[in-house]
């Protein structure tokens, strides 16, 4: 049986056969029938040692040759079908999922609401839809490159695994979008493919689409809050493009989002271990004021006020992912049924056309912050991050729960959406993390207390030194509760060689 054969019902059941099986045979594991299209297999087999070229040169630096406990996806239904074992990174199979068809499905939103999703690219939208996969293929090979160093420094062989994990993902996820351009916009889409592996994050000449993708992921707290933020706006711009009228994006981000869920979840525990390490080293030497960071630091731990500036930091260069509050691009993504909003089919009492619907949007006026409303078609960006903040919160209650149970006096919080912005209506405004707008002055002497200082990033630097013994883990990050795969707290996740 052919995955195009395993078809879903409207309501996403799957009734054909239990899960998609993918073909592991071919050079290039798909469940698109790949082998049937000679002319896309050959011109993905092109690319493919391009692609390789590009993991070897500008993927993770050392540890290519070192067997990696890695789980490799077998099925594409929710259960998330996955084998676990031990892989070499450049032997990794990336492979081309798509989530299974759902058969008689219909457009949810914009003009052509109701008309039957397109199999094919509209040719009067074909600009507009490659534009949004090069920008979202662009990101995928960006944060592999921007997290290449970090295994020298892991915390432990547990941490280390999970990072090869996230970036041999990554790369499947480029492998995703490739797949779409260069079945779907032919010679511009092989070209677009080719030039998705020379731009580099953080280049001069030549540097990734996005702002936040050529910052620096200098250590693993940045990690930590980079798959926590940054990876959340991945899950809710997949989210809005697997409502997409175009069924290949649609069901290629349908699979990408169980990806990008354990890509969170290692931000989340991340964050939350190094929070568990703090409050149990308080304990133990006594410490009660979590503000007295000089005796909290000298005991090889993070200090939460340090944790919150890095908050700070990863949230707010993530909320200029979502481009300006205000945009005829979103707009224009959204009435020709490109983009629809989160959760789109499942928004009740809505005509999924924004024919007249308002949407509050903050920006600063004549020195205040007002809210303002503006037509809902235009304010998409605007609404989509609202929605990331409501998504973030849930995880920031969970570190906030566990502060507390320590007994330890400190609330993490998120900023204010204008804080330290560099797009949209806070570009250029300076404005507090509790959302006081302030002159220049008043921001640069109290920066340092909000954003990451050099004194924080020296401590920092201090304390990442590479944890790599089985079943150890470094003074500043508590073991996980559960092994991957359930396996044993000794276990060695990566074989170094
Ligand atoms: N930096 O009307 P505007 C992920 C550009 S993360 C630099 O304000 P629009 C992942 C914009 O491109 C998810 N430039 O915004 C996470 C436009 O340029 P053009 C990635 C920016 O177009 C972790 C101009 O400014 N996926 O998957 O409505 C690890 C005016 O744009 C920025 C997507 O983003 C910026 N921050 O929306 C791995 C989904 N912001 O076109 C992976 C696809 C805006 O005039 N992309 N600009 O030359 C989109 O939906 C939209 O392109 C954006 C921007 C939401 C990014």
């Amino acid at each position: 049986m052919s995955a195009e054969d395993i078809v879903t019902d409207a309501a996403g059941a799957i009734s054909a056969d239990r899960f998609v099986e993918i073909s592991y045979d071919e050079v290039i594991p798909n469940n698109v029938a790949l082998g049937s299209d000679k002319q896309l297999q050959r011109a993905l087999e092109g690319w493919r040692p391009k692609y390789l070229d590009w993991w070897a040169g500008m993927g993770p630096v050392g540890y290519q040759q070192s067997e990696v406990y890695l789980r490799t996806a077998v099925g594409v239904d929710p259960a998330g079908w996955a084998k676990f074992g031990y892989v070499k990174m450049p032997t990794y199979r990336w492979g081309i999922l798509l989530a299974p068809k759902v058969e008689g499905r219909t457009i949810p939103f914009g003009r052509h609401k109701g008309e039957p999703a397109w199999q094919e690219v509209p040719g009067e939208h074909r600009a507009l839809l490659r534009r949004l996969i090069v920008v979202q293929g662009d990101t995928e090979p960006a944060s592999v490159e921007q997290q290449r160093f970090l295994g020298a420094t892991a915390p432990s062989l547990y941490d280390m695994r999970n990072l090869f994990q996230v970036n041999v993902e990554e790369g499947r996820h480029l492998w995703a979008m490739v797949y779409l351009l260069v079945k779907y916009f032919g010679k511009d889409g092989r070209e677009e493919a080719q030039a998705l592996l020379e731009r580099q994050s953080g280049q001069m000449d030549n540097p990734r689409i996005l702002g936040a993708f050529n910052e620096n992921t200098p250590d693993w707290l940045s990690f930590f809050m980079f798959t926590f933020f940054t990876d959340r706006d991945g899950k809710m711009q997949l989210a809005a493009l697997a409502e997409s009228g175009f069924d290949p994006l649609s069901r290629t981000c349908r699979f990408m989002l169980t990806e990008e869920a354990h890509h969170m979840f290692v931000g989340e525990t991340g964050v939350q271990r190094t929070i568990e390490a703090t409050c149990a080293a308080m304990a133990k030497a006594g410490i009660e004021d979590p503000n007295d960071v000089e005796a909290v630091r000298k005991l090889g731990v993070v200090d939460l006020p340090l944790l919150q500036r890095k908050a700070n930091f990863h949230a707010s260069v993530t909320r200029d992912l979502f481009g300006s509050e205000i945009s005829s691009n979103a707009a224009e993504a959204f009435g020709s049924g490109i983009k629809g909003r989160f959760n789109e089919t499942n928004l009740k009492g809505d005509d999924h056309e924004l024919k007249e619907a308002t949407y509050p949007v903050s920006r600063v006026v004549d020195g205040k912050i007002v809210v303002e409303n503006e037509p809902a078609l235009r304010a998409l960006n605007a609404r989509l991050l609202d929605d990331f903040i409501v998504d973030c919160q849930g995880g920031i209650d969970r570190w906030n729960k566990s502060i507390e149970k320590a007994g330890v006096a400190f609330k993490f919080t998120q900023p204010h959406k204008g804080f330290n912005r560099k797009i949209g209506e806070f570009a250029g405004k300076r404005i507090s993390p509790a959302g006081e707008v302030l002159t220049e002055e008043e921001w640069s002497a109290k920066s340092g207390d909000w954003l990451p200082n050099d004194a924080d990033m020296q401590f920092i630097n201090s304390l990442m030194k590479p944890c790599h013994e089985p079943g150890k883990y470094a003074s500043w990050i508590a073991p996980p509760r559960v092994g991957v795969n359930n396996q044993t707290g000794d276990f060695e996740y990566v074989k170094i060689a």
